[in-house]
């Protein structure tokens, strides 16, 4: 038995908001957990302070699973992002408390390695190919064995994952949400000439991701993938928004680019159709989204019998903390497929210090019992939240889209 003593919330902006929750025990070990919802980050902090943190007290921390169940099922409102994060949140520390009990690196915890490392993948991007390419080129020269890559729009003001000054692409910004203008039709005749590109520059032997992010109709995200077809891309992104899965049958239906989705997703739920009937290839579900490790587990174990692959979300908004969970959850899982790792901040990385490390193009949880981060509480106070919003996207038209 190791009774929880005390848990609090730390919210923090080293470059951008994070919200972590940290659960001590009476025996003086505590655990770290992401909360971070990008945009909705005091929604969370409520959710975890009034209404999961006095619940907590005094339970085992040992009893993750039946934590899990009870602030899954004892909230009688299931499910949604708010929700899941916050038992997210709690269900990673509590995985970290056992595994520094135990004295073990989490993975240990999770069934031991089933590799040598999680094959990661970056992100690239540029206003035009050759800035996007050249911008690849870097990474493949770090040791990347994997590139995103998103290239400004011609006739488009801006687009996703395209940064105007070259720093990191960090989508929230402080004020009311910035109005993103879209043009599906130059999306369209854009990223074929992107990826025949990349494949005359930079070759075969470079994994090549693209993220569409939710932006086509069905039909016009079966075109985008059968045009893509030639470039063997190891997967297309958020193809089209998916509350309703069976979108997917149409794009399935035309290409064999493999289809990636799920970030969005915060429970099993979301993609039990897309797994069973094999809509996709990856399943892009996160710890801090989808309710924890406990979940992602099982999200995990049912894809394994469809063929389907993790492919966890690693943006920047998503804390060390849930990196680290990845890197542990990706090595213990045999469908690993790959991982998302977009580079934090030097100050998130101070504020989060932490023991994975990149060798080879692969990414590993390091050797450090539990989880492997923590958060320095006196830096992170010195970085003061800001209410910040994602944008917000239109069709030239002016008709609200998906952003
Ligand atoms: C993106 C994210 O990393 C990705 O694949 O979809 O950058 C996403 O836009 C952000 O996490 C939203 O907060
Ligand atoms: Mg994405």
């Amino acid at each position: 038995m190791s009774k929880i003593l005390s848990a609090r919330v730390i919210l923090s902006s080293p470059g951008r908001n994070f919200t972590t929750l940290k659960i001590e025990t009476e025996d003086g070990i505590y655990g770290v957990g992401d909360a971070t919802v990008n945009g909705r980050e005091l929604a969370v902090v409520a959710y975890l302070e009034e209404h999961v943190i006095p619940c907590l007290i005094g339970r085992d921390a040992h009893q993750i699973e039946d934590i899990w169940q009870y602030l899954y099922k004892g909230a009688y409102w299931r499910r949604g992002p708010i929700t899941m994060c916050a038992i997210a949140a709690v269900d990673m520390a509590l995985w970290d408390i056992k595994a520094k009990i135990a004295g073990l690196p989490l993975y240990q915890l999770l069934g031991g390695a089933c590799r040598r490392g999680n094959l990661v993948y970056a992100h690239a991007n540029g206003e035009d190919i050759e800035e996007t390419l050249s911008e690849a080129e870097k990474y493949i020269a770090m040791g990347y064995r994997a590139v995103r890559l998103q290239c400004g729009v011609p006739g488009l003001k801006s687009t996703y994952g395209v940064t105007s000054d070259k720093a990191r692409y960090e989508p929230a910004g402080t004020g009311l949400p910035a109005e993103n203008i879209w043009s599906t039709e130059k999306y369209l005749r854009a990223v074929p000439q992107l990826f025949a590109a990349a494949r005359e520059t930079l070759g075969w032997d470079i994994h090549l991701l693209h993220d569409t992010h939710h932006r086509l109709t069905p039909i016009q995200a079966a075109r985008l993938a059968k045009d893509l077809e030639p470039y063997r891309l190891f997967w297309l992104e958020d193809a089209v928004p998916a509350e309703n899965q069976e979108n997917f049958r149409l794009i399935r239906q035309h290409s064999t680019t493999p289809l990636a989705v799920g970030e969005v997703f915060n429970t099993i739920w979301d993609c039990k159709q897309l797994i069973e009937e094999q809509l996709i290839d990856y399943i892009r579900t996160a710890a801090v989204h989808a309710g924890g490790i406990t979940q992602l587990r099982k999200i995990a174990n049912f894809a394994a019998l469809y063929n389907v692959r993790t492919g966890c979300h690693g943006a920047t908004d998503l804390s060390p903390v849930t990196m680290a969970a990845a890197l542990h959850f990706g090595l213990s899982v045999s469908n690993f497929g790959i991982q998302e790792f977009m580079h934090h901040t030097e100050e998130t990385n101070r504020v989060f210090p932490h023991s994975y490390v990149f060798e080879d193009g692969y990414l590993h949880p390091g050797e450090k019992p539990g989880l492997g981060v923590d958060i320095d509480e006196d830096l992170a106070r010195s970085f003061p939240y800001q209410r910040a919003y994602l944008p917000i996207n239109r069709l030239e038209d002016g008709t609200m889209h998906d952003w």
